[in-house]
């Protein structure tokens, strides 16, 4: 059990033990490279505390940029051998855009825009901040433009992702759905992670199968995007990662408008209102009061609730009435529980037989997705069910310190086994940070 004062010493210095002199790692051992996702809530950490180096976290993923625009999930800035894959099964050098700084070869929610607005927030609108941001607006538009323009083969606003660790869910149970339509070979895998973790809490070997196998597609495409959209058996519209493009495009022409980039402007305005269309007429499922992910090559939906389904609140896609609806999934509701014996926001549907408390993405509360639902509460004023998201989140927190994912149900809790994966998690303790301040 923490005080506020001890909680908040408590993240900064688990901000400090992660970072690597000029960027900082998710966790000590098991992932000790940048990660694209986890780099945006890092910066904004340390955007309380450090405004250079939250600069510097920005800049360090941006030196992992390739030609086309495409910025990948893992920057390999220095070796280790206590993860894998690493870059020699990424390969990322077979693309003619890779850059020469080993990166991996897939992608993560693009978050950067929206961080950069948050950061400006949080500096007090400085004019030095504001250069930094104009220094590097280019290229954070120019992953965009890659999205917009070779991930929605319909032109209807939806970029797709094309590998599971792409939606930043890695094990989220909707994804069985799709490995059960094709098979991969028997890989030797080399994983590091079940050597750290208790491999009950992690993804199993099967499922390492069809990740692995996917990059081997990639590879022998040379990461060809036209290949990929034509023959990757995995390609999903995600609503998270959707709605992370389209937080950030809000937020790049909040930016771009003090900036006078009105060219820049105008086209992610256009994009922006195709992808809302996009978004409310494909994803929103009306039945279930909330957004599922679509399976662009079996050409369905994949109708089941997690908490992906909520990240829309935060780019304000929804309407007032579709975010009234959906609410009713938090509070009292299957997330909940009818008594709120679950913390919120379990990562998948608590009532699906697919759940599972303890495994990854297939039940547990995560930080970064609890942070991404409050700020979207907060968009539509509905205050009572942010504030118990806030509460649960720092409750979480403080009682078990900065692990990687939770257990949701409070009775479980009791038993004190409660914090999962890693601990001394860097965006655990970043966007805690976030929520104190
Ligand atoms: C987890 O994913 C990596 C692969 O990217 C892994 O399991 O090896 C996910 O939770 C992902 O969202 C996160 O960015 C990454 C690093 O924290 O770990």
């Amino acid at each position: 059990m923490y005080s506020t004062d001890q909680l908040r010493n408590h993240f900064t210095a688990v901000l400090n033990d992660n970072w690597q002199d000029g960027f900082t790692i998710p966790c000590q051992g098991l992932y000790p490279f940048q990660w694209f996702w986890d780099s945006g809530f890092i910066a904004l950490g340390w955007a309380h505390l450090d405004m250079d180096r939250a600069k510097q976290e920005i800049l360090a993923l941006l030196k992992g940029q390739w030609s086309n625009g495409f910025i990948p999930h893992i920057v390999f800035h220095n070796p280790s051998d206590s993860y894998y894959p690493g870059p020699e099964v990424y390969r990322a050098d077979l693309s003619e855009h890779a850059p020469e700084i080993p990166t991996s070869g897939i992608t993560q929610p693009p978050v950067t825009g929206f961080v950069l607005q948050d950061m400006f927030r949080i500096s007090g609108n400085s004019q030095e901040l504001l250069f930094f941001i104009d220094s590097i607006y280019d290229q954070v538009f120019a992953n965009h433009q890659y999205f917009y323009e070779n991930r929605d083969p319909n032109m209807e606003g939806l970029v797709y992702i094309c590998h599971n660790w792409e939606a930043g869910t890695d094990n989220t149970p909707v994804w069985d759905l799709i490995w059960d339509t094709f098979s991969v070979p028997e890989y030797q895998l080399n994983r590091k992670d079940t050597k750290l973790i208790d491999a009950s809490h992690r993804p199993s070997d099967a499922e390492y199968r069809y990740y692995i196998h996917l990059v081997e597609l990639f590879k022998s495409w040379n990461y060809q995007d036209d290949l990929i959209a034509e023959q990757c058996p995995f390609l999903i519209q995600d609503p998270l990662f959707n709605s992370m493009l389209i937080a950030s495009n809000r937020s790049l022409i909040w930016l771009g408008e003090l900036l006078g980039r009105d060219q820049q402007v105008e086209q992610l305005r256009a994009w922006t209102e195709l992808a809302v269309q996009g978004m409310n007429d494909k994803l929103y499922d009306p039945d279930l009061k909330g957004y599922v992910y679509y399976d662009l090559r079996g050409e369905r939906k994949l109708p089941y609730l997690s908490s992906s389904s909520f990240a829309p609140l935060m780019a304000q896609i929804p309407s007032a009435s579709q975010a009234d609806e959906m609410i009713g999934h938090l509070c009292g509701g299957r997330f909940g529980g009818k008594d709120q014996e679950n913390f919120l926001c379990a990562s998948f549907d608590p009532l699906s037989e697919w759940f599972e408390s303890s495994r990854y993405w297939r039940g547990p509360v995560w930080i970064n997705l609890n942070w991404i639902i409050y700020k979207g509460l907060r968009n539509y004023q509905l205050n009572t069910e942010a504030e118990q998201i806030k509460k649960d989140t720092l409750d979480l927190l403080t009682k078990y310190g900065c692990f990687e994912y939770f257990e949701p149900s409070r009775e479980m809790n009791e038993g004190l086994k409660a914090g999962y994966g890693g601990n001394n998690f860097s965006w655990s303790a970043a966007l805690g940070l976030d929520l104190l301040n």
